[in-house]
């Protein structure tokens, strides 16, 4: 087995994992970065589309913002549709700010080729890397690669390894997950269509919950509500436009998206999850390593820049001075958002989604509640400021 030595070890080239690297890189510390899969299939994996105004700052700070001031799609407002009426909250109007609508594909695009021209040790299709000797002065991560064991000796390792990654089991009996589950997915698709309109619609429909997004002037981005049961064969390309149009309907009509190929489909659960503690002996947690939102307050990717942005400063804090208060309360001031935004995404996904168990109370009052959102100004406020970030 080969052995080397770096500073920070980080597990994971999604865009938690390449921000930190990058942020570190900044201030002078050295990284390895390893990526079970290849670079195609990172580069391709299709998720977020909201990035939040903070969110959007830290990258901008970064100065790997510029391809998303320049191609992301600025939004003041978003729409909520139910009982066959639009409303808009006018996001910007409240809070004076706005959230952008760029891929998360895009961000882990740009943040790639700026980790590989600054020279970043950055290694794809490592296989799934295993963490050890967290709690020791010598923490390491292995992997196998082109036929070799791979071992890499750190005084930090950081996972930024996803949901299902090496991070979390290797917390072993120092986690506590505390975590809800729905009864329902995601059906998401992708489709060469000009958006029939510029703002995102967010529909509560008696059949279920459906989102209309976008990604560029020529892509739509389209939800459907489905029991987690379902799978894909289920919903063939003229089954999802007639439910669309169904759940988007505007005063008892139809509400057709413009149509066209879809040339991407996925189903993803939703659940909500954070692991107390983010961090054990040399070992942190961070984004969808430590925690899961429901997409329905489209927090995830926005936390997982937040808690790297943190994570950076106490390193470096660290490793300039010594000092290790930052990293001694990283998880207490990374859950303090993390909360937050699992409280928001919760509220939005049970006042938007249909739940079969649901009485005839919890229907009257979630239309009740729906009503509250768009026609008290403090209400829509709450949300707008939520949501922007
Ligand atoms: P990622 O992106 O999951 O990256 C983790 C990386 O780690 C690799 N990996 C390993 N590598 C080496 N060794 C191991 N043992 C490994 N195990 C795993 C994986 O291959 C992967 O490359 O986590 P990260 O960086 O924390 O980023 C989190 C975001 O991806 C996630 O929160 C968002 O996609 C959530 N999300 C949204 N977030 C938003 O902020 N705004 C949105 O609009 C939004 N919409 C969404 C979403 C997520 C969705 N799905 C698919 C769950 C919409 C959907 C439908
Ligand atoms: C998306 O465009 O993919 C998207 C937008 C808003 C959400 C979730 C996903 O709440």
């Amino acid at each position: 087995m080969s052995t080397e030595r770096t500073q920070v070890v980080v597990v994971g080239a999604g865009p938690a994992g390449l921000l930190l690297s990058h942020l570190l890189h900044e201030e002078g510390i050295a990284t390895i970065l390893v990526e079970a899969q290849d670079r195609d299939y990172v580069q391709a994996r299709v998720r977020a589309g909201v990035i939040e105004h903070g969110a959007a700052d830290i990258l901008r700070r970064a100065g790997v913002g510029d391809r998303m001031d320049r191609e992301g799609l600025p939004h003041e407002g978003i729409e909520l549709r139910f009982d066959g009426t639009a409303h808009r909250i006018a996001m910007t109007d409240l809070t004076g700010r706005h959230i952008t609508v760029y891929g998360q594909q895009e961000i882990v695009h740009d943040l790639t080729e700026r980790r590989l021209a600054d020279g970043g040790d950055v290694r794809f299709a490592c296989g799934p890397a295993a963490i050890h000797d967290i709690d020791s002065a010598e923490p390491s991560v292995t992997y196998t690669a082109d036929g070799g064991e791979h071992r890499i000796v750190a005084d930090f390792v950081v996972a930024c390894d996803g949901a299902h990654g090496a991070g979390r089991p290797a917390l072993g009996g120092a986690l506590t997950p505390i975590e809800k589950v729905y009864p329902f997915a995601w059906l998401g698709i992708l489709a060469h269509a000009a958006p029939r309109i510029h703002e995102l619609v967010y529909a509560n429909h008696e059949n279920g919950f459906a989102l209309y997004s976008m990604r560029s002037p020529t892509v739509t981005r389209l939800y459907l509500q489905v029991p987690s049961t379902d799978r894909l064969e289920e919903w063939p390309d003229e089954r999802i436009w007639d439910e669309l149009a169904l759940r988007f309907s505007l005063d008892g009509q139809p509400w057709e998206p413009t149509r066209g190929e879809i040339f991407e489909r996925s189903l993803a659960p939703l659940r909500s999850y954070v692991g107390e503690p983010m961090q054990r002996g040399r070992l942190f947690l961070a984004g969808d390593a430590a925690h899961t939102v429901p997409p329905t307050g489209a927090k995830g990717m926005n936390l997982a820049i937040r808690d790297v942005d943190l994570l950076a400063r106490a390193l470096t804090e660290q490793v300039r001075t010594g000092e290790e208060a930052g990293l001694r309360t990283y998880t207490d001031r990374a859950l303090r958002a993390v909360w937050r935004a699992e409280y928001f995404s919760w509220w939005m996904t049970t006042m938007l989604h249909r739940f079969d168990a649901d009485s005839a109370f919890d229907r009257r009052v979630q239309t009740a509640q729906l009503t509250n959102v768009v026609s008290s100004r403090a209400y829509s406020t709450a949300l707008a400021e939520n949501y922007v970030g």
